[in-house]
């Protein structure tokens, strides 16, 4: 496909979640990278103010409430049993803990609190208590999410009836680089759970991770496959590996910062009423960077000093930064 029929395509672009959205391609997508820069980076600005506020970012902050241990090998991660990371396991937080983070997370602004547990899965003892954390942070008036990994239908369930607005699953990469980074699961078992968290009717949140050496049909792959699902996801968390000593990554070669721009206004432009998250790996970013991320169609982030394990720029730098570029909190 040319870059011509690329632009076409957009212009005719239905509004997001219609029955009659378009697939995409990953040769489609693939022509939005290769767009000059500042035509990607328009085009994505356009599609942005035609279902958002552009100058309205949503805010969610992170909690780990079980900390390594894990016994999945995905490649990035520090909290895998399989890999000398250095990282302290810690077991399961007591709700009474998580609520008091919770309650500060909401003082500082965020509208959301996510809880991410290093699990392949959670098991009946441990889904009690973390259904008494939803239960708790929603009573608090925050949305609530958690990640937890792979979830039968009936946790799923058991989740929403507790209040859960979101469950964060990612996809991680394109399904050709899935086996590449992950062996002890498959991308359908992840989908599979997907199905699930759906089937309950709670928000969907899932994305990937860029900068694993995946190349840039990898990256398209990895949009292509979120943007064409039945429904995209409400909440699209794009991740920049951040490289933790002792993976197998921890030597991966670093992202042009131009083409996880890129990626963010590809996501915006193939998923025009999702909210786009500048996920991991802000911390090492610029604020001119950021800017230009938030340009191209990002209107999430996590928001705290820490994400799960690694650091995440502080709550002030983030205030300082909104204030600067004229952003205001969702
Ligand atoms: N165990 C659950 C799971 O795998 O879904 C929940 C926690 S897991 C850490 C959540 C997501 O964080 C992963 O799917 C991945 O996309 C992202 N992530 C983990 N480590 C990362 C890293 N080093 N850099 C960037 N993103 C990372
Ligand atoms: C997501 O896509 N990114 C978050 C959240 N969902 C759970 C996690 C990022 C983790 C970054 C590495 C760490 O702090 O361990
Ligand atoms: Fe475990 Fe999740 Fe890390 Fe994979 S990403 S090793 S499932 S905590």
């Amino acid at each position: 496909m040319t870059m011509t029929s690329a632009c076409r395509n957009l212009d005719t672009q239905p509004a997001a979640h219609a029955a009659d959205r378009r697939k995409w391609t990953v040769a489609e997508a693939e022509a939005l990278f290769e767009l000059p820069f500042m035509d990607l980076v328009f085009r994505a600005q356009q599609v942005h103010r035609e279902h958002f506020d552009p100058n309205a970012v949503q805010r969610s902050t992170l909690l780990s409430i079980k900390t390594g241990g894990c016994s999945e090998d995905c490649s990035y991660c520090s909290q895998s049993a399989r890999y000398r990371t250095g990282l302290d396991r810690q077991q399961l937080m007591a709700v009474a803990e998580v609520v008091e983070k919770a309650k500060a997370a909401k003082a500082k602004g965020a509208s959301r609190f996510c809880m991410g547990a290093a699990w392949k899965g959670p098991k009946e003892r441990e889904m009690e208590t973390v259904l008494a954390m939803v239960r708790e942070v929603k009573a608090l008036g925050m949305e609530t999410c958690v990640t937890l990994g792979m979830l039968k239908g009936e946790q799923a369930q058991q989740l929403k009836d507790a209040g859960l607005d979101y469950y964060n699953h990612n996809v991680d990469t394109a399904p050709e680089y899935y086996d590449k980074v992950i062996t002890t699961h498959t991308l359908a078992d992840r989908l599979d759970t997907l199905d699930q968290v759906r089937n309950a009717g709670i928000n969907v949140c899932s994305g990937g991770i860029i900068g694993m050496g995946e190349g840039r049909s990898g990256r398209a792959g990895l949009l292509v496959q979120l943007a064409n699902m039945d429904r995209p996801p409400e909440s699209v968390p794009i991740n920049n590996l951040v490289a933790i000593p002792g993976t197998p990554l921890a030597d991966a070669e670093k992202l042009d910062p131009f083409e996880f721009v890129r990626t963010i206004a590809a996501a915006r432009i193939m998923m025009p009423g999702s909210f786009v998250r500048l996920s991991a790996g802000r911390e090492q970013m610029s604020d001119e960077m950021q800017a230009l991320c938030f340009m191209a169609g990002a209107n999430s982030i996590f928001y705290g000093d820490r994400l799960l394990t690694t650091d995440n720029p502080e709550a002030d730098r983030d205030e300082t930064l909104f204030a600067r570029l004229g952003l205001r909190p969702i």
